[in-house]
């Protein structure tokens, strides 16, 4: 075996993986010939990675970099979706350190490696957080669940799965979304096409565009839909709306693929953020969930999520588990124990559940008093235009409608960072930093109409 070349010539699918990781990292095809050919002696032959280009930042990670680098004392990080206290400072829940002081008492616990799909309570009691306590299909054994790497590993194990077992290979993704999204599922092999959701001049839903661009999918292609609280527009639809896509994408047999990075985090209510999916779980049909508990718990580093495939059989369901097995056992092998005991034991102890949704609910509405004060404070100023947009829209971010050139100048002079599409995390606001963001964002609309 030694020298050969065990691996069998690449197919189709190989090469449609490359050429997107070649456009991911920003490099475009190298020629190995050439730079195989060329008589370079061994000292000046420095690396054999020296045909490497750099990659460009991540869009939103990146502006962290940047704004770590930055040494003005007034610079104020609205780039990334993290909570951030009053002070600025990042949250541990109460409720989440109490969980943790309990599992570092408890010297029974061990840290042997968790089963394939994770920890036995965690995916149940998410399963339940999620569909409902009492769902049908969980008390069907009707939903597989699989702890996974947060939200996006959640996404990640899903798409890998239906780019083995399902016959449409192609997924929809809102106009615009999370920029992982287009990753996330390109690399994992699948086709990624997107359906109209914004509408710029309103900045509402474009439901009509949405409704159109469903209605002319192919039968039985994959539908991602954000649960609530849509990254970056901030714009959900209503419970109506949803119902109206609903029996569209039941009629055409079109497959929910749902995120719910954000539960809790829309209305300050679990239950109702996860209504979207529980409408569709409602009506029997197949459907998935990516769950992340990053967010709602604030466990963003210990990467905590699920997900859930429902499914119209036990049957099917238990089948489809296994194979959720080979997906991710030669991924990661198996999921971290921390994250998911802590999550499991507030899941399952009604006294520190009930904390968590008062302190879920503080977040939520510190991040709705921010909306208003920063509206107040555009209005006192003046600065042209209509803002209303920041007290409508929900969740983590407002899509402020500034482009990049403003996003960049606010970056320069006022040293406020946030991604170049114009969303703003209010979550990294306090009433502290309001006045310098209403400052900046005046500066930036008047100076660059
Ligand atoms: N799905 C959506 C819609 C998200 O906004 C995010 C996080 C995720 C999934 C993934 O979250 P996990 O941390 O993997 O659970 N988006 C944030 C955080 C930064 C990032 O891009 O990962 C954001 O600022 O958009």
């Amino acid at each position: 075996m030694h020298g050969r070349d065990a691996s069998p010539p690449p197919s189709p699918a190989d090469r449609r993986l490359t050429a997107i990781a070649r456009h991911l990292e920003g490099s475009s095809a190298v020629d190995m010939d050439s730079i195989a050919a060329s008589p370079t002696s061994a000292s000046a032959r420095n690396s054999v990675f020296d045909h490497v280009v750099r990659a460009p930042e991540d869009p939103i990670l990146g502006v962290t970099v940047a704004y770590n680098k930055d040494a003005s004392p007034v610079k104020l990080n609205l780039g990334v979706g993290a909570y951030r206290t009053e002070e600025g400072k990042p949250l541990v829940l109460n409720v989440v350190r109490r969980a943790e002081q309990m599992l570092v008492n408890n010297s029974s616990r061990v840290k042997e490696y968790l089963p394939i799909v994770g920890l036995a309570d965690f995916n149940k009691l998410s399963a339940k957080l999620i569909l409902g306590a009492d769902s049908p299909a969980v008390q069907e054994n009707r939903v597989t669940t699989v702890q996974c790497l947060s939200g996006t590993g959640s996404l990640r194990v899903g798409a890998e799965f239906l780019a083995r077992h399902y016959h449409q290979r192609t997924i929809y993704i809102p106009q615009p979304t999370w920029g992982n999204h287009l990753k996330i599922f390109g690399l994992a092999g699948l086709s990624v096409k997107t359906y109209r959701y914004f509408c710029p001049s309103t900045r509402g839903l474009n439901f009509q565009g949405l409704l159109e661009d469903l209605g002319s999918a192919p039968s039985g292609a994959i539908v991602l839909l954000h649960a609530c609280a849509h990254n970056p527009t901030g714009v959900d639809p209503t419970p109506q709306q949803w119902e109206q896509i609903r029996q569209l994408m039941r009629s055409k047999a079109l497959l929910p693929f749902f995120d719910s990075a954000y539960q809790g985090f829309a209305s300050g209510n679990l239950d109702i953020d996860a209504q979207p999916i529980r409408m569709f779980v409602a009506d029997g049909g197949e459907c998935f969930v990516a769950q992340s508990y990053a967010k709602n718990m604030g466990l963003y580093g210990e990467r905590v999520g699920a997900l859930s495939i429902v499914c119209r059989s036990a049957d099917v369901a238990s089948r489809v588990e296994s194979q959720l097995k080979l997906v991710i056992r030669p991924m990661y092998s198996n999921p971290p124990i921390h994250g998911a005991s802590i999550v499991a034991m507030i899941l399952k102890d009604r006294n520190m559940f009930q904390e968590w949704t008062i302190e879920l609910k503080a977040m939520a509405d510190r991040i709705i008093s921010m909306r208003q004060k920063l509206f107040d404070a555009l209005r006192s100023r003046g600065t042209p235009g209509d803002w209303s947009h920041i007290i409508k829209q929900i969740g983590m971010f407002t899509f402020t409608g500034l482009n990049s050139e403003q996003v960049a100048f606010m970056t320069k002079e006022y040293h406020i960072y946030m991604t170049s599409d114009g969303r703003i995390s209010m979550a990294g606001l306090s009433s502290r930093t309001v006045p310098h963001l209403a400052d900046a964002i005046h500066a930036a609309v008047t100076r660059l109409a």
